[in-house]
């Protein structure tokens, strides 16, 4: 490690990769750590792109109150005494926290204590509820505890790996990689994909089971029968046989293979084949992430997984298991801390009376929270209704990530107190607080997060704060304080709260009584043995040396139910499948994107990562095009009773004909009219209250517009006016994609209104065919460039972004009015990260064949996969005659 490089943990995705930062001269550099054993040095493109992030732009710099900067001392005076105040007027429940997987175990754990334990009210719920909460109930009735057993090692130690409504390759990418890097050394290792879309995990797959969305419940229950028939039971880890009986009755109702098959819409012979494969292999993994959480069948789904597992001794052994892995880097610790409003501190429950007693001795408190708080859904709906005066939002943007969320915006906005921790000024969520509180970001901020294997490592500061942005907990204790909480919150650093919150995992926690979640052997910790803490894995009891190699829980076959036995859940799949497409329109299914985080706030500050998707769009299968008569790229609006969203489409049948599938990043900060949410209901799921969010109803149509343009201006543009737009960061600018009901000349009249121009600027002009390409520029600096036209076809693409942040020439015009296919894609060559504009420009110098592309850029050179796409470029680009001349 090089002398300034500080050793941290991406502040992503739940795979939690090990990260060496340096920053130097105003400018940081990661790389991968290699000791980090989630990672082994490995980062994916978001993770490699950190560095883009962590300047001040956008940043939210010093407290405000109504839009107006205060100062710490009375930014926080004025919290804690409308809190107070208004926690003494309407009671405990009057009050709510709205919390975040993205938040460090010490700000989280100083959250759930200042909310359960000295507020006094369950009301402290978490962004995770949107995530994993179906997954934390199934495994609370299978295991008897949120027990995630498994370590990433076993996804290399498996001989069958089946993802299902996981999209692995896209949303934990170092996992999927660690998975095909073990693929590549024993070929003879299998992997399944089920899920509707042919996703990108598909390409690595020797199976994909695109089933009817929704129909998981009938798929795993008669893989549980066929285990059963197959002779595959190993009841001796099982409660007793009468308790068996009742889940295995079910699962045979769904029947045969056959039957099933034609239950998920999915040929025989691939149902055969994983039933088969999954029978014939002792170490098998399924990992499930949202396409089995985010519905409202969840818990049950998660648990008709775990039976097959339980019920066929694949479970907590190397490389069998099922594996529920988590989306947010700190989803984990959040579950540990009890984020959640139906759980208390370190793995204890509501409604255990020993639990309440230790946790009220442990924080000496007479006012610990008897009963479970609002979750998400039922929080927002307890703002509107004004059962909740007083709310305070910290690291998560649930004005868009929440299900209906035109209604929460609408909720917040009548709230008469909403308070917001975030790191970045402008979000749909903090436009409608009354109090801003300014929090460090990554590479500030100190403290610990989980991972999906139970990994426990240190986040380390590496950069100064941004403006006065403080650590999360350090404003939850003063506003404490200002409550008059000043005696459970004198903490002095991040170190102090996290030794007390491992002490509280070692009380009583032992016998026939212990809980899954002991990190006690680390209550000892010095803040320099903190501060230098290695990744490691909980439970980490004390009295015994720290356990440094891969754990797996119940891997002695002891549970954590009364009997110490796993209990098989009976689950009834639906009598008949939810049908994909009704009377009422289409399923929209709902997920992310290869390069973006959530609502964008940070991930959309790297220009790299906006070139992959660079507008908000929604992908339909060719026959429900074709039916409808809507082209490839023209603009749709998708609507039901709640609401509706104005998008791109693009036809591709990796969807199944009768559902649609959106990303869900876009919000009003990027786009004019594309939040997801406000199509989907806030339909949760029973028992864990997760929003089923990868099942709503909707129509599609064509929205006609009489222009279209791509706009790439180094200043932001005014928008008013325009039937559509969506906009996103590039290196020096910004990139627009705009939509009028103008003609084409008038468009272009009303947007050079409102560009700027200068007496010396340059305007030049590049035609080909019917397309017609304008800039402007300051010598060799290029101002604004756009393309305007009636028919979205021929529009430039996103490889063009750089062209602000680099010396611009005339003949540039030239490849950008290259005719790009259908899949015209910005980085072409993904292996040798080889441009479409770099291809263009080979090809305008000369090279005449894939090879020479190759020999002058590289494109084509690794894995091979885009020399199709360079062939359609060489054949599109030879014949078409372009012509340039400057016009002012
Ligand atoms: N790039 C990127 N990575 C991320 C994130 C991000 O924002 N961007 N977010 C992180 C977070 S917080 C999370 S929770 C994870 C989520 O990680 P994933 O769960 O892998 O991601 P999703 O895209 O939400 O959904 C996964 C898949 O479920 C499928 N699906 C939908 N309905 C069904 C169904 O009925 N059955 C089955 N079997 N599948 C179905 C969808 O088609 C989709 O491909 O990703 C994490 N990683
Ligand atoms: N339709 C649909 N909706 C979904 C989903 C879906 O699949 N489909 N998935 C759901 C899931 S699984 C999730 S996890 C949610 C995610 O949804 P959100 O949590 O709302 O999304 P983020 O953009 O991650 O919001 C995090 C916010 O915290 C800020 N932030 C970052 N770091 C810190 C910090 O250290 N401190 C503080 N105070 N603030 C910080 C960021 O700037 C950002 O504003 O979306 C959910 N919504
Ligand atoms: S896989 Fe997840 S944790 Fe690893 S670098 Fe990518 S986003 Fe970060
Ligand atoms: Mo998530």
């Amino acid at each position: 490690m090089s002398q300034g490089t500080t050793r941290t943990t991406c502040p992503y995705c739940g795979v939690g990769c090990g990260v060496l930062a340096k920053h130097q001269d105003g400018i940081t550099t990661v790389s991968g750590d290699p000791d980090h054993r989630a990672s082994f040095g490995k980062l994916c493109t978001k993770g490699m792109n950190l560095g883009a992030t962590t300047d001040p732009e956008g940043r939210l710099l010093y407290p405000q109150i109504r839009g107006q900067r205060e100062s710490w001392s009375r930014a926080l005076a004025y919290v804690g005494s409308q809190l107070r105040d208004t926690l003494d007027r309407h009671g405990p429940d009057s009050v709510a926290f709205y919390v975040s997987g993205q938040l460090l175990t010490e700000d989280y754990y100083v959250a759930n204590k200042l909310m359960k334990g000295f507020i006094g009210s369950g009301n402290i719920d978490t962004n995770s509820r949107l995530c994993m909460s179906s997954a934390v109930a199934a495994h609370k009735r299978a295991l008897g505890a949120d027990a995630v057993s498994g370590c990433y090692a076993d996804l290399e130690l498996a001989d069958l790996i089946v993802l299902t409504g996981s999209n692995l390759a896209w949303c934990h990418p170092v996992l999927y990689q660690r998975i095909l890097a073990a693929k590549a050394k024993r070929p003879e290792m299998k992997l399944v994909v089920i899920d509707p879309r042919r996703t990108a995990s598909c390409h690595g797959a020797d199976l994909h089971i695109p089933l009817k969305a929704g129909t998981d419940l009938t798929l795993f229950n008669g893989l549980l029968h066929s285990l059963r028939k197959q002779g595959q039971l190993m009841p001796d880890r099982l409660a007793s046989l009468d308790e068996v009986l009742p889940t295995l009755e079910l699962a045979a109702r769904g029947g045969e293979v056959a039957q099933v098959a034609a239950a998920i819409d999915v040929d025989v012979a691939s149902v055969s084949q994983l039933f088969d494969w999954f029978a014939a292999t002792d170490k098998v993994v399924t990992v499930f992430s949202q396409g089995i959480n985010q519905s409202d069948r969840g818990v049950d789904q998660g648990n008709a997984i775990l039976n097959c597992h339980l019920a066929s001794g694949r479970f907590g052994r190397p490389g069998a298991t099922a594996f529920s892995i988590t989306g947010q880097p700190n989803a984990m610790g959040g579950r540990e801390v009890g984020g959640l409003a139906n759980s208390l501190a370190a793995h204890m429950e509501f409604g255990d009376v020993e639990a309440h007693q230790r946790i009220s001795q442990f924080w000496q408190v007479d006012t610990l929270a008897t009963e479970p708080g609002l979750k998400a859904v039922d929080l927002f709906d307890g703002i509107e209704s004004g059962q909740i005066k007083a709310v305070w939002i910290m690291g998560t943007n649930p004005a868009v990530s929440l299900p209906d969320s035109a209604r929460v915006r609408r909720a917040l906005a009548d709230c008469p107190l909403v308070i917001v921790s975030d790191c970045v000024a402008q979000t749909d969520t903090t436009a409608l607080a009354d109090v801003l509180l300014p929090a460090q970001g990554w590479g500030e901020k100190d403290g610990t997060v989980t991972n999906s294997e139970r990994r426990i490592s240190r986040q380390r500061a590496f950069l100064p704060p941004a403006g006065e942005a403080k650590p999360d907990w350090w404003i939850l204790c003063q506003v404490a304080k200002a409550m008059g909480f000043g005696h459970g919150f004198e903490f002095a650093n991040a170190a102090a709260i996290f030794r007390e919150h491992a002490e509280l995992s070692g009380l009583d926690n032992a016998g026939d009584q212990r809980r899954d979640f002991d990190i006690s052997a680390l209550a000892q910790l010095n803040d320099r043995q903190y501060d230098t803490l290695s990744p490691l894995q909980w439970p980490q009891p004390a009295g015994g040396p720290l356990q440094l190699q891969d754990q797996r829980l119940c891997a002695d076959g002891r549970f954590f139910t009364t009997e110490q036995r796993a209990r098989l859940v009976p689950v009834a799949a639906p009598v008949s499948a939810v049908p994909a497409t009704t009377e009422t329109g289409m399923r929209l299914n709902s997920g992310r994107w290869r390069d973006q985080w959530h609502t964008m706030t940070r991930t959309a500050k790297a220009g790299k990562l906006n070139q992959h998707a660079p507008e908000p769009l929604v992908q339909c299968h060719p026959r429900d095009a074709g039916q409808q008569q809507l082209r490839d790229g023209q603009l749709v609006r998708l609507s039901n009773g709640q609401g509706e969203a104005v998008l791109k489409l693009q036809i591709t049948d990796a969807v199944r004909p009768g559902e649609l599938f959106m990303p869900l990043h876009w919000n009003g900060q990027f786009a004019s009219q594309a939040w997801i949410n406000d199509l989907v209901a806030p339909l949760c799921d029973p028992i864990s209250g997760q929003p089923a969010f990868k099942q709503s109803q909707v129509q599609i149509e064509a929205v006609s517009v009489s222009s279209v343009a791509t706009l790439l201006s180094s200043r932001p543009l005014v928008l008013d006016g325009m039937r559509y737009w969506s906009r996103i960061p590039v290196d020096g600018g910004l990139l627009y994609h705009i939509g009028s009901e103008l003609s084409p000349t008038a468009l272009a009249q009303t947007l050079a209104l409102r560009l700027p121009r200068q007496g010396q600027w340059r305007r030049l002009q590049g035609r080909s065919g019917a397309r017609t390409c304008v800039a402007m520029s300051d010598g060799d600096q290029l101002q604004w460039l756009w393309e305007i036209s009636a028919d979205s076809d021929s529009l430039l693409g996103s490889g063009f972004s750089e062209l602000l942040s680099q010396p611009f020439e005339a003949s540039q015009l030239r490849h950008i009015l290259v005719p790009k296919s259908r899949a015209a894609g910005a980085m072409l060559c993904a292996c040798r990260q080889v441009s479409e504009r770099q291809v263009g420009e080979a090809i305008n110098a000369g090279a005449n064949s894939v090879a020479a592309l190759g020999e002058c850029t590289g494109a084509g050179l690794g894995c091979g996969s885009c020399q199709g796409d360079l062939a359609e470029r060489l054949r599109d680009a030879i014949p078409i005659p372009i012509s340039i001349r400057q016009v002012s």
